[in-house]
């Protein structure tokens, strides 16, 4: 029996940008139930109930100790009927029904293991499943057919299922530098994604690349992209155009949160590290590689700041920066400017602290954006 007084009351903001999220989650067994629904919405096609669990978990992330008791999250946002259901479920009987029968149920598991496969979404997993096909043995069987994309994913699927470490991200580090260095002097790269927010793992490895001089990166993918094909480090690659205009498009178009960088989807063969430097005169009998996903994106310097924080991460937390500058600031925020719709201009900007301040916001570091 809790004393009512000793009970941790918690508070708050409502916004994932206002607030200070580290990797440091007290309530891991809360938030992974509610991320497990996220994810099923997100997979079924649902994504406003997606949203609402992410948003719920996000809070939970938040807070600075475990949730013990229904009474302490009176007054926290984002935690609708649904997701209180989950977590009473949860604290009172150790699990919640809703979240093991939607882990066990074979449409979600082969949701799981289809979209598993790079290149394939949950409309395209959908499809299979209404044809009958539930595994990679079935997909192998049916004769399906498989773009470029899905090919190379299916090919390497057991090595991009498995978490990349922070080691083969440094790895990868030096290679893309080396690249790049190499086909043009003074470029520089930065490490984004769940990485630059400290994460230890990821399921991919994301770059951002820029020059000081603007316009000197203009035409610098496809260099970077032959240096590491003449290497031998690419498995696959798909690159695409810059298509942005800021006069044509207008403010990122907040009808599509896909930027229009000029970036490279890719795998990556990365030597296994007790491989790395070593000539071996008889092939060993383990592979001595293995597969990584990596994303590689372009920005011109006056975009920069832009498209760090858009390409930071998380999620949630720029999906929620997003829906701060809309609702909040009447401003639009893309990966590559923002918008003041009041004062009809764009704000520039050289730092993510300066984006935060035109927000209206406390600065947030990367390893705070854990939302
Ligand atoms: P991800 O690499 O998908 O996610 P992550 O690095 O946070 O986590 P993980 O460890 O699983 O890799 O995306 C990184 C950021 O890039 C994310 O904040 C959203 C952004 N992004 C875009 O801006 N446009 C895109 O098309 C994609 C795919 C991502
Ligand atoms: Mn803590
Ligand atoms: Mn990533
Ligand atoms: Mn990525």
């Amino acid at each position: 029996q809790i004393n009512e007084a000793e009970v941790v009351l918690f508070s708050v903001p409502s916004y994932a940008c206002q607030r200070r999220t580290t990797l440091d989650n007290h309530n891991v067994t809360l938030t992974d139930a509610l991320s497990l629904l996220a994810e099923n919405a997100e997979l079924s096609d649902e994504d406003g109930r997606g949203v609402a669990f992410r948003r719920a978990a996000a809070v939970l992330k938040a807070l600075p100790a475990p949730v013990t008791a229904m009474s302490q999250l009176t007054g926290l946002p984002c935690l609708g009927d649904h997701s209180l259901r989950v977590i009473k479920d949860i604290l009172e009987n150790e699990a919640s029904d809703e979240v093991e029968s939607t882990k066990q149920s074979d449409r979600f598991k082969a949701l799981k293991v289809l979209t598993g496969i790079f290149g394939v979404g949950s409309k395209t997993a959908d499809r299979w499943i209404r044809d009958g096909i539930h595994n990679l043995h079935q997909l192998q069987e049916s004769g399906a057919t498989l773009n470029r994309a899905q090919q190379a994913g299916l090919e390497h699927y057991d090595d991009l299922n498995q978490q990349v470490t922070k080691a083969e991200a440094d790895a990868i580090t030096e290679i893309v530098q080396e690249a790049v260095v190499s086909v043009l002097p003074g470029a520089q790269v930065v490490l984004t994604g769940g990485f630059r927010r400290g994460k230890q793992t990821g399921h991919d490895v994301d770059f951002l690349i820029t020059h000081p001089e603007e316009g000197r990166e203009v035409g610098l993918m496809p260099k970077v992209v032959f240096w590491l094909e003449s290497q031998g480090f690419l498995l696959y690659q798909k690159t695409t155009r810059n298509s942005y205009l800021e006069v044509k498009d207008g403010p990122g178009r907040p009808s599509s949160n896909m930027d229009r960088f000029e970036r490279c989807l890719s795998i990556f063969k990365l030597a296994k590290k007790e491989e790395r430097g070593i000539k071996l005169t008889n092939p060993p009998a383990h592979r001595r590689w293995r597969a990584v996903r990596v994303d590689l994106v372009v920005s011109p310097i006056s975009q920069f700041a832009f498209a760090l924080l858009g390409w930071t991460g998380s999620k949630l937390f720029e999906r929620e920066l997003r829906r701060w500058a809309g609702h909040e600031k009447a401003m639009s925020l893309s990966s590559h400017a923002l918008y003041d719709n009041k004062q009809s201009r764009y704000l520039r900007a050289a730092s993510e602290e300066e984006i935060f301040a035109h927000l209206g916001l406390e600065y947030i570091p990367p390893s705070e954006r854990n939302a």
